[in-house]
């Protein structure tokens, strides 16, 4: 059998040489008593690339997405999210169940404009939750990975604002977003009141992620935190290996963006894929399926040595990152081309 590829997604990296080099020499405290400096570290540096007061390191996107939502609402508030936001669909319901906040989602595809967000607000009435937050996502995951322009983030952070609304950035690829336009987080960050971003997606990190706000909004978080039990105790092994990705696998992202589009070029020309390569922005390829349902492709690509993800019925999606050089998405993208003619 050839040699497996994954491209299930960017998360599935394992850490370098060096990266774990780079873990084995932190220094290290116990965190929750605040004595982790290399976690300190990793939360200043994660404020000042944001433009933010202050950071919290936690363990996952998910946490860092629900403890941002926990900070800037109260249980009963609506969150207004676009199509297929992580926050709302894929974190197991932790909006309603841990915040008690409900989700409306607008526009399409991800993607909504200022204009939708002020006919989503609902005004102050009994009948009405009161509707407090705007979730962005950018890079937008289910969306294909596609990069926000900054003028719409900018339009819907000041009608948010007007309304008397917050407006969290999940930021989990906001890395791939800065690589791909040149736009520095910080500038994306300055529209939003919080902002997450992950270390383990493209970053290449095993683990972790952080929570970037106001001293006063990451006072809170860090109660959160220790709600959902999220302290780590010496978490420098973990954090060393952010602040690693931060100085060594930013610029790289661009070798991924360019193997996405590679991939999708040949994805493109083969028969029974649905896909415009020039939809590709950045790391992430969501293709449909003409003949065969995206289970059963799901299950045949694995036999051939590729792992992808099915999204929905008939839809795939795969991810290049650190581990997937250019000639294994070529490799890739020719053994699916023979899946996707349901032979
Ligand atoms: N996304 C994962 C899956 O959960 C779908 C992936 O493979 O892409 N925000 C965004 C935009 C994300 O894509 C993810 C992870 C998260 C948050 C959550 O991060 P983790 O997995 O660390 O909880």
């Amino acid at each position: 059998m050839n040699a497996p590829i994954d491209l299930r997604s960017d998360t599935v990296t394992k850490p370098t040489p060096p990266m774990r080099d780079a873990m084995a020499r932190a220094e290290v405290g116990d965190d929750v008593y605040g004595e982790d400096p290399t976690v300190r570290k990793l939360e200043e540096r994660a404020a000042e690339l944001t433009g933010k007061q202050a950071a919290l390191y936690v363990p996952s996107g998910s946490m860092a997405n629900q403890i941002a939502i926990g900070v800037t609402t109260e249980a009963g508030d609506e969150v207004i999210v676009g199509e297929g936001a992580h926050c709302f669909l894929y974190e197991g319901g932790a909006g309603p169940k841990i915040n008690g906040v409900q989700f409306q989602v607008i526009g399409r595809g991800g993607s909504f404009t200022a204009e939708d967000v002020k006919a989503a607000y609902k005004e102050d009435n009994h009948h009405y939750a009161p509707t407090t937050l705007v979730a962005l996502e950018n890079t937008h995951n289910r969306g294909g990975g596609f990069v926000w322009k900054l003028d719409s983030i900018a339009a819907i952070s000041t009608m948010a604002r007007s309304l008397g609304m917050r407006v969290h950035l999940d930021g989990a690829r906001i890395f791939n977003a800065q690589v791909k336009t040149g736009t520095p987080v910080k500038t994306w960050a300055q529209h939003a009141d919080t902002v997450t971003f992950c270390f383990s997606k493209g970053l290449g990190a095993p683990v972790g992620s952080v929570i970037c706000s106001t001293r006063e909004r990451i006072h809170k978080a860090h109660r959160q935190r220790k709600i959902l039990g999220g302290g780590m105790r010496q978490a420098g092994i973990l954090a060393a290996a952010g602040l690693y990705a931060l100085d060594h696998h930013v610029q790289r992202l661009a070798e991924d963006h360019a193997n996405a589009a590679t991939f999708a070029e040949r994805m493109a020309n083969s028969k029974g894929i649905e896909l415009d390569p020039k939809s590709v922005e950045t790391n992430i390829v969501i293709f449909g399926l003409d003949a065969v349902d995206a289970v059963t492709f799901v299950g045949r690509a694995k036999e051939q040595g590729v792992f992808v993800n099915a999204v929905s019925a008939r839809k795939i999606r795969a991810v290049t990152h650190l581990d997937v050089s250019k000639a294994q998405c070529e490799d890739a993208a020719k053994r699916l081309a023979a899946i996707a003619l349901g032979r």
